[in-house]
């Protein structure tokens, strides 16, 4: 761990290649895809990162982001996933830690849209203390052709860069060097943990399968405490940071 906890520190991400069972793999898929089929459910969490193409009604989900899936299938939270991701957070950045948000990203088969490189940070509230952690979670083997992970490693502390919004609703994105990124394939089960301020991206994924992520966003129970007493919960889409 400690080497690990250095390399978050330094770099900005890690990989852990095995955090899960396949059979707990298996258990957070069956509840994964339910969430994708219950599009009334989901209606108030789900949105496109890839932007909405032609009217509403006729949309065709590329990149589906549900947030807060756990507001609806509360089982989740007792899955091992949970615990263990906290309890890395907990070694990487702090006891103090817990978790702020869940969500799900699922890049459909041949869906082929990028999630453009962005630093997470530019989502959120200025916070005071700036510590946080993501575990993305693969549910499914991912490599570069179905839009792994990849991360360019951190420099410069806490900056964040300009972005701007994709167009028709869609994620934001940055314009910046990234020849030195680094792709993180995995196997089911296996994860990575990136701070806010640390670049990521996916490609599109140009496979037959989707390439399903749960992401676990971990901060400092103050910081928690804060976005929830000026109104961010996370739930519905992802704002921009004003
Ligand atoms: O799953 C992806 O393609 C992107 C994930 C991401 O941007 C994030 O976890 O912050």
């Amino acid at each position: 761990m400690g080497n690990l906890r250095l390399e978050f520190i330094k770099d900005g991400y890690i990989k852990i290649n095995t955090l899960l069972s396949s059979n707990e793999v298996n258990n957070l898929r069956t509840i994964y895809d339910e969430l994708l089929l219950e599009k009334d459910k989901t209606r108030h969490l789900r949105s496109d990162l890839a932007g909405v193409e032609g009217s509403e009604s006729r949309k065709i989900e590329r990149i589906t982001q549900i947030m807060r899936p756990s507001t609806v299938i509360p089982e989740l939270l007792k899955t091992k996933a949970y615990k263990v991701a906290l309890q890395w957070a907990k070694d990487l950045l702090g006891d103090d830690m817990e978790l702020d948000f869940d969500m799900m990203i699922n890049k459909a088969p041949h869906s082929k849209t990028e999630t453009p490189w962005h630093q997470d940070a530019a989502y959120w509230i200025a916070m005071p203390d700036k510590r946080s952690a993501s575990c993305w979670i693969a549910l499914d083997e991912v490599y570069v052709e179905n839009g792994c992970m990849w991360f360019v490693p951190k420099r410069e502390g806490y900056a964040i860069l300009p972005h701007k919004n994709l167009p028709n609703g869609g994620a934001l994105y940055c314009d910046t060097p990234t020849d030195k990124a680094e792709s993180i394939p995995l196997s089911p089960g296996g994860c990575t943990f990136h701070d806010g301020y640390t670049l990521h991206y996916s490609k599109g994924n140009c496979t037959d399968s989707q390439r399903r992520a749960l992401i676990l966003n971990f901060r400092p129970e103050k910081m928690i405490d804060l976005e929830r007493e000026q109104g961010v919960d996370h739930l519905g889409e992802r704002k921009q940071r004003v």
